[in-house]
């Protein structure tokens, strides 16, 4: 880090101040973030952090699955006619054969600043973390989309004496409705949860699992072609196969806005991410979707 600013410094001391239009030109540093191309894990995007979540010497800013090891950063399966690579590798692809899905956001929970993204409170970013015990962080800027889909990936998690939970959040209007999507710790049980306030609810039992687990916790919300809305939850739990428990849902609005909550829990979140999606179709956010009739 000192050694980037260092050559920032260097390089702008040499090259005077941009003007915007005719700035300088360094053809070993493209992007010009202090970084020579070289070494730069995003050589076109101004990342002089370099951050790299997943550590596969693809740096966040232009990493197509951020928190995947893809370093091939493959995005080969949109092969349907009229269907285009979109930008989501294949590792972090939730709907593998269907373009126009966006990473609306990412965070690596690498700097106290990304918590300006959020109102809220009981969060605290360090150590390439953000942990919390009781605690909730709602987006202030929404991301535009037909679908959307909010994931934290848990790098720990244990559960207090009392009865706690995890929940990641995902908003229609923003008002009346919200989908909520959590591990929810009662007794010696620990269940996934759908809900939808005001609306209908799911639910299903999961395996115990240790502190130290990897949990990657996701909520999605969806239309069909046929205007139905759907809402899904999602579990991974140690690099196993995904849970998943669906509701229909009665907001019809798109807002795409996103929370993290947590009661009664002590968690720690590696990264979140924020995937937008257009229309789902008939199966939206499986493995096997399918395109758009
Ligand atoms: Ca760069
Ligand atoms: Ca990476
Ligand atoms: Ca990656
Ligand atoms: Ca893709």
């Amino acid at each position: 880090m000192l050694r980037a600013v260092a050559i920032a410094l260097l390089l702008s001391a040499a090259c005077g101040g941009d003007d915007g239009i005719s700035g300088p030109v360094d053809p070993n540093d493209l992007d010009l973030d202090g970084i020579p191309n070289a070494i730069d894990l995003c050589p076109h995007d101004q990342d002089p952090a370099q951050h790299d979540e997943d550590g596969d010497r693809v740096g966040d800013a232009c990493d197509n699955c951020p928190a995947a090891t893809n370093a091939d950063q493959a995005d080969t399966t949109e092969t349907f006619e009229r269907q285009f690579p979109d930008g989501v590798g294949d590792a972090c692809d939730r709907r593998p054969t269907v373009a126009d899905d966006t990473i609306a956001r990412f965070y690596p929970f690498a700097d106290p600043a990304e918590a300006s993204a959020f109102t809220g409170s009981g969060w605290t970013i360090a150590a390439d973390r953000v942990t919390g015990t009781t605690a909730r962080w709602v987006s202030k800027a929404p991301a535009q989309g037909d679908g959307i889909t909010f994931q934290a990936h848990i790098a720990s998690l244990a559960w207090t004496p009392a009865d706690g939970t995890v929940s990641v959040v995902v908003d229609g209007d923003g008002i009346s409705s919200g989908f909520t999507c959590s591990l929810v710790h009662t007794g010696a049980d620990t269940t996934l949860v759908i809900a939808e306030i005001g609306g209908a609810t799911n639910s299903t039992t999961v395996a115990p699992f240790q502190p130290n687990d990897k949990i990657v916790l996701s909520v999605t919300r969806a239309y069909t072609h046929l205007a139905v809305g759907k809402a899904a939850c999602f579990v991974s739990i140690g690099g196993g196969p995904e849970q998943r428990i669906d509701i229909t849902t009665i907001d019809d609005l798109a807002i795409g806005s996103y929370a993290m909550a947590t009661t009664a829990a002590d968690v720690a979140l590696s990264s979140a991410l924020v995937m937008t999606t257009p229309f789902a179709c008939d199966t939206p956010f499986t493995g096997a979707s399918v395109a758009c009739p």
